[in-house]
């Protein structure tokens, strides 16, 4: 298999791995191939990324097809039609009023570039004083600095003391299993968790030194936590009545994972910027970016004048490889209908995860649109391990779900059909029974 010796694997257990290599060699629609030839069911659209499946005719052609024609051009003063292009159908799928789009390489640097937007925009308009940011415990929103610090997974952030922002203030995460276990879909209570936002956090900073709240409508990462009814409509009120903006973190929720091209369309609630990645272009080559309401965009030009308006950009913003997959992919979308899957799907797939009520260990299920999650109670001790062995034992039995802690995460590509789910889930049930 070669030396494995070199490279320092992301997110990951190395020496474990390097021990038994879970190795992927290729993947079609539904399936990883591995080096042995065996066949895995992607459960998780491969890291919540890979929604049109994997190497679907149209992304791939685009991709060859660019590859040969232009390899790259820089978006630094000047320009290439496909970055263009790009922007105008992610601003199409948009939430109305939402429709300027830069361009990142990644979700992490997304985040980090919205939080930038949000200080610039307040600044441009005579509001300097607003760089504080509000995120929420269990949220994630990347690994770069400015991300890891809105973010509210400890373990994330626990190594990096002094590199995490000052600046910042954590709401309280909904997740509250006295009061919510077992719910399918949103819960019908929690919503007042949101005022929080007014009656602790703005009180003590003051709305004027306040930039943004920054939320995942629906938290994956942290464990797929679903908001309770309500909840980011009470987040919106609030921060429009105090002059604070607000952000969706849709890395995750994005093109389609709840049945409309963004969350913020399924909640009917409209932030004023949306971070994504991963779906734009089904994970076939990196591609991130920020959308934002007219208005901020406006702001920028006309306040900063003649020359540079934001002084900021990534050499590979709208990499002419990426813009090409997201034409590819954003057109798979549209032709399979992908974004009505989840829809379609939404029966069978809740039924799937709340099947897991009264398995062993199984202390809450969760779901919304083509995403949900298992909890499982630690073992003594060793928090994860039950969460780490139940992948590792579907893995062998072919089907690739993600552990998150103790949660088990589900989250098929959307061209999945009923009889993946059954798979996915009847593997997890087995396995469950096995785990001690
Ligand atoms: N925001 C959200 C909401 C995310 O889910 C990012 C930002 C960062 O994106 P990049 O492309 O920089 O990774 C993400 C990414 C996990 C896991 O453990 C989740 C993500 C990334 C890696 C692992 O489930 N989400
Ligand atoms: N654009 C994209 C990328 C889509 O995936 C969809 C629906 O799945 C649409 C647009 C809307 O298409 P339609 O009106 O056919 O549902």
């Amino acid at each position: 298999m070669g030396n494995l010796e070199h490279y320092w694997m992301p997110y990951t257990d190395n020496p474990r791995f390097k021990l038994a290599p879970k190795m992927i060699v290729g993947a079609k629609d539904m399936h990883y191939r591995l080096a042995d030839g065996r066949e895995v069911l992607d459960g998780l659209a491969t890291l919540w990324c890979v929604n049109a499946g994997h190497c679907r005719p149209k992304i791939v052609e685009a991709i060859r097809k660019q590859a040969g024609e232009l390899d790259f051009a820089s978006s630094f003063s000047t320009g290439h039609p496909l970055a263009f292009a790009v922007a105008e159908r992610v601003a199409e799928l948009a939430p109305t009023g939402l429709d300027h789009v830069f361009f990142t390489n990644s979700g992490s640097e997304a985040v980090d570039t919205v939080m930038k937007m949000a200080v610039g925009y307040h600044r441009l308009r005579g509001e300097g004083a607003r760089t504080r940011f509000i995120g929420r415990e269990k949220g994630y929103h990347g690994v770069n600095i400015g991300g890891m610090s809105v973010s509210g997974v400890p373990v994330n952030r626990k190594a990096y003391g002094g590199l995490l922002l000052g600046g910042t203030d954590h709401l309280r995460h909904t997740h509250d299993l006295s009061a919510r276990a077992f719910v399918r879909g949103c819960s019908p209570t929690g919503a007042e968790l949101a005022d929080e936002l007014e009656q602790r956090i703005i009180p003590l900073h003051d709305a004027s030194n306040i930039a943004a709240v920054i939320v995942e409508p629906v938290s994956g990462a942290g464990g797929v936590l679903v908001p309770p009814q309500g909840y980011l409509q009470r987040l919106r009120d609030i921060c429009t009545r105090h002059g604070i903006l607000l952000i969706f973190d849709e890395v995750i929720c994005g093109f389609g994972r709840l049945g409309k091209p963004f969350a913020s369309q399924y909640f009917g609630v409209t932030p004023d910027m949306i971070t994504f990645a991963k779906g734009v272009t089904s994970g076939s080559v990196p591609l991130g970016g920020v959308i934002v309401k007219k208005e901020i965009y406006d702001t920028f030009m006309k306040s900063s004048g003649a020359g540079v308006q934001f002084f900021h950009g990534y050499t590979y913003s709208g990499h002419p490889l990426a813009c090409a997959a997201a034409l590819g992919t954003l057109d798979t979308y549209a032709e399979e209908k992908l974004f009505d899957r989840p829809n379609e799907l939404a029966k069978a797939f809740e039924d799937g995860v709340h099947s897991f009520k009264g398995a062993p260990h199984v202390i809450d299920c969760r779901n919304l649109g083509l995403i949900g999650a298992i909890e499982m109670a630690p073992r003594e001790g060793a928090p994860g391990a039950r969460g780490f062995e139940v992948f590792e034992k579907c893995w062998d039995k072919g089907v690739f779900v993600r552990p998150v802690g103790d949660n088990v995460a589900f989250c098929p590509p959307l061209i999945c059909e009923k009889k993946h789910l059954d798979q996915m889930f009847g593997t997890v049930a087995e396995v469950l029974r096995t785990v001690a």
